[in-house]
C-alpha cells in the first residue's frame, strides 16, 4: 500500500520526461523509463529493476518470461537486492532467503532526467511491520539507479546504531545471454571460490568461467571487473564494481530451473547471474556512524 507521500511523489513523476507509472501483474506498481540510451522498468516493491535494454540491444538485465508477480515475492530476474544478508540467514532458518530488501516496500525519494539524457532514480527502504521483525538495527538503505549509456547501481548502507552492525549483500543481477553453454566469463582467473554445488568445497578458478551444468559459486576476495562474452548475441557485457569483494556466479541449469517453476522450458539457457557483493567470508562490519557503498556499472560492447 503506498503512503500518501509516495502517492503524491509517484504522481509527480509524470512531469519527468520519459518516466511513466505502470502496473505489473497482481497490481504491483512499477515505473517505466525510456530515454535516448534505452529503456528500463523498476518494480516499486523491492525497488527491483526488472529489465534494462540499451538501444539497439537485446535486454541486458533479464526477466524470466514466466516470472511470477505477487506481494512479498521477488520475481525471477532483474536485479534483486540481497540485503542485509546473502543466501540463507546464518541462524534463523525461517527468515527470508537473501534478506528483506528485495521484497520490501521502498520509497522513491528522487528522480532526475540528467543533461546527457539519462535517468537517475533514488529509493529508500521503508522499515515497517513486514521487515522489522527480521532486522532490528537502525541502518537506513539507499538505492540509486542511473539508466544511461551504461547502467549504474549504487547501494548505500548507513549504520545509525550505537553499535557495530555486520551485513552481507549482493546485487543479484540476471544477465540475458544467447546460450549459456557458449558463454565465457573473464576476470575471475586465480580467484578462490566456494562451490555450493560441490557442498561448499573451496577451489581456485583456472582461466575463464564456462558452463556445462548447474553452477553456483561465491568467488571471494575479488575486486576484479568481469566480462561476460556472448558469441551468440555477439556482445560482451562489462561488469565494473566498487565496494565489493565477492562475485557470485549462478546458473540453475535444466533440472533446478524446472523445479523453480518460474522459468520457461530451457529458459536457463538465456541467463546467467553475475552478482557483485560482499558474501560469506567477505561480510562487512560497519562501525557506528559508518557508511558503506556498493557500486556496479554494466556496459555493453558489440562483438561484430
Ligand atoms: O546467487 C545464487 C543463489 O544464492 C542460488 O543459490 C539460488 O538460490 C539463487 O541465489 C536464487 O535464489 P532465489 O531465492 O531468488 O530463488
Amino acid at each position: 500500500m503506498k503512503t500518501q507521500a509516495q502517492q503524491s511523489f509517484v504522481a509527480s513523476l509524470g512531469d519527468i520526461p520519459g518516466v511513466q507509472i505502470t502496473e505489473c501483474a497482481s497490481q504491483l506498481p512499477a515505473i517505466d523509463i525510456r530515454n535516448r540510451h534505452g529503456s528500463g522498468r523498476i518494480l516499486l516493491q523491492g525497488a527491483l529493476l526488472l529489465e534494462w535494454t540499451p538501444s539497439k540491444q537485446e535486454p541486458v538485465v533479464w526477466l524470466s518470461p514466466n516470472a511470477k508477480f505477487a506481494a512479498g515475492k521477488a520475481p525471477r530476474g532483474g536485479v534483486p537486492i540481497c540485503w542485509p544478508w546473502f543466501g540463507p540467514h546464518d541462524t534463523q532458518t525461517d527468515y527470508p532467503a537473501h534478506g528483506i530488501a528485495r521484497t520490501a516496500n521502498w520509497e522513491l525519494t528522487d528522480a532526475q532526467h540528467t543533461d546527457d539524457g539519462a535517468h537517475r532514480l533514488t529509493f529508500m527502504l521503508i522499515r515497517d511491520a513486514s521487515n522489522s521483525a527480521f532486522w532490528s538495527h537502525d541502518t537506513p538503505l539507499t538505492l540509486r539507479y542511473t539508466l544511461g549509456p551504461a547502467l549504474e547501481i549504487e547501494l548505500i548502507t548507513r549504520n545509525q546504531s550505537p553499535h557495530p552492525v555486520t551485513i552481507s549483500e549482493a546485487l543479484h543481477t540476471y544477465f540475458g545471454v544467447g546460450d549459456i553453454r557458449q558463454v565465457r566469463i573473464h576476470g575471475l582467473d586465480g580467484s578462490d571460490y566456494i562451490d555450493k554445488v560441490a557442498h561448499g568445497q573451496r577451489f581456485r578458478q583456472s582461466g575463464d568461467v564456462t558452463f556445462s551444468g548447474e553452477t553456483d559459486r561465491v568467488y571471494l576476495g575479488t575486486t576484479a571487473h568481469c566480462i561476460i562474452e556472448d558469441p551468440v548475441l555477439l556482445r560482451s557485457i562489462r561488469i565494473e564494481k566498487q565496494g565489493s569483494r565477492s562475485t557470485v556466479v549462478w546458473n540453475p541449469w535444466a533440472e533446478k530451473a524446472e523445479k523453480m517453476g518460474d522459468y520457461i522450458e530451457n529458459g536457463y539457457l538465456n541467463m546467467v547471474c553475475v552478482e557483485s557483493g560482499n558474501a560469506l567470508d567477505d561480510r562487512i562490519t560497519l562501525a557506528p556512524g559508518e557508511e558503506h557503498r556498493l557500486w556496479a556499472r554494466y556496459s555493453v560492447t558489440s562483438l561484430n
